[in-house]
């Protein structure tokens, strides 16, 4: 194999291609943003992925990576651009046509296509296939095409490209085996075989059984408000059963994957999809949950002008990515209500939609914390300092990610999403 072309250096295409290149083969990385391009190409990016821009000044460096905004011929092409969801949500899917239309001059006879967008089930037949057929190749004879998800998480790209296990479709076994000689260079895990259909499924059903595990998870935090069970020690204590797993709750479900995968199964099978669809609302309905309740502890406190301290808009722990975060759902609500003023802080966001302050200008004259992410830096917060930055000392931890004893101890009224019986405290 000569040379690689990447359509599309987001999250996965970017380390994809860089991964490549370190394998002594050129890969042309394409996007569509010029800025991009020319911040790849001078080895700096925006994401903020564990050893990425290592990966990436070592491919440039070597020459055998470099960016460009239009393809390049090549013997390889792998599209990875996004396939979001519109306000309907159905799927966009425009960003596959357009990258599938920009190669039809460009494909040779011999040449391998590879899809690795998350979507819907039939694109890869109904929609890629015939835009590349335009070029006069027909595909499985002249031409070969594969789907191969992506199933790196945020925050651990690299070691899982590497070591996770990769699904192939292939539209006939020579597109799947010629797939697996690409992946094989640089994936240390099984790689398995199968038709593109299934390989569109398995994807779409990964993040799906996920969105429905944490949605049974939020139903249980929310029975728990009705109850005086503890919705965390619950879930903790069946999972040392063997055979459960039950997810986390918590403020809501975020990121560009599991809020917007199962809805491209909804899209296609919206009769039959009855679990998958209720799940995606219970999650959606999590941010507003997490205001009521924070209305209600406010009034029980008789605040009826409030500052809150929002801590954590990051879409999960450990990362600075905010793209569809619940805590931009509780931000609305929250900014809507004369009574509330709001300021926000989060270790790892620079750029944000809305102001960010520092620690201890979000908590200065504070009348309640809302802790929505997960940070492992939470921990590190004295309350003993923090109370004498606060008006009122309350604070909502919606994903159990502080001691609550230290802050009791400290005088805090300290409630825990899914566990009613702080109410009376
Ligand atoms: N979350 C919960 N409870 C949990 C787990 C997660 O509320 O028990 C929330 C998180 O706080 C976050 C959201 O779900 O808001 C999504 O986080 P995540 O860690 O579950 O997933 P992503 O979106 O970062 O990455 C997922 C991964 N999919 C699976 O684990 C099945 C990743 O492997 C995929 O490659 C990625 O989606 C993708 O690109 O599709």
């Amino acid at each position: 194999m000569k040379e690689v072309c990447v359509l599309g250096l987001g999250y996965v295409g970017l380390p994809t291609a860089s991964i490549i290149a370190t394998k002594e083969i050129k890969v042309h990385g394409i996007d569509i943003n010029p800025l991009v391009v020319e911040s790849i190409n001078n080895g700096n990016i925006d994401i903020n992925e564990p050893g990425l821009k290592t990966l990436i000044q070592t491919g440039i460096n070597s020459r055998n990576l470099r960016a460009y905004t239009t393809p390049k011929e090549a013997d390889v092409f792998i599209i990875a651009v996004p396939t979001p969801i519109n306000d309907e949500k159905k799927a966009d899917i425009s960003h596959i046509e357009n990258a599938a239309e920009s190669i039809v001059d460009k494909i040779k006879s011999g040449n391998l296509i590879i899809l690795e967008s998350t979507s819907p089930p039939g694109t890869t037949k109904k929609i890629l296939i015939p835009i590349l057929e335009k070029s006069g190749l027909k595909a499985g004879e002249d031409i070969f095409v594969a789907y191969c998800p992506e199933r790196v998480l945020p925050g651990n790209i690299i070691e899982e490209l590497i070591h996770n296990t990769r699904i192939i479709g292939g539209i006939n076994k020579k597109s799947a085996e010629m797939a697996k000689e690409l992946y094989e260079i640089f994936v240390k895990a099984d790689i398995h075989l199968t038709d593109v259909s299934t390989a569109e499924m398995v994807k779409l059903m990964e993040n799906t059984y996920r969105d429905v595990n944490i949605a049974l998870a939020n139903e249980l935090l929310k029975i728990a408000h009705h109850s005086d069970f503890n919705v965390w020690e619950v879930i903790k204590y069946a999972n040392m059963h063997p055979r459960v797993n039950i997810h986390s709750p918590g403020g809501g479900v975020g990121g560009h994957c599991i809020p917007v995968d199962p809805w491209f199964i909804v899209e296609k099978f919206p009769l039959t999809s009855r679990i998958i669809s209720q799940a995606r609302k219970i999650n959606d309905e999590m941010p507003e949950f997490t205001y009521k309740v924070l209305l209600k502890r406010l009034k029980q406190n008789n605040i009826k002008k409030a500052k809150i301290s929002l801590l954590g808009v990051a879409y999960k722990a450990n990362i600075s990515d905010t793209r569809e975060s619940p805590a931009l759902k509780i931000i609305e609500l929250i900014k809507n209500n004369p009574d509330l003023s709001l300021s926000i802080y989060d270790p790892y966001v620079k750029d944000f939609k809305y102001e960010l302050s520092n620690l201890e200008y979000a908590l200065k004259d504070s009348d309640c914390i809302l802790v929505y992410t997960d940070h492992p830096e939470f921990k590190n917060i004295s309350p003993k300092q923090i109370s004498k930055l606060v008006k009122t000392k309350l604070i909502i931890d919606t994903k159990n990610a502080l001691n609550a004893e230290t802050w009791k101890e400290n005088g805090f009224k300290y409630i825990l999403l899914g566990t009613n019986k702080n109410i009376n405290t």
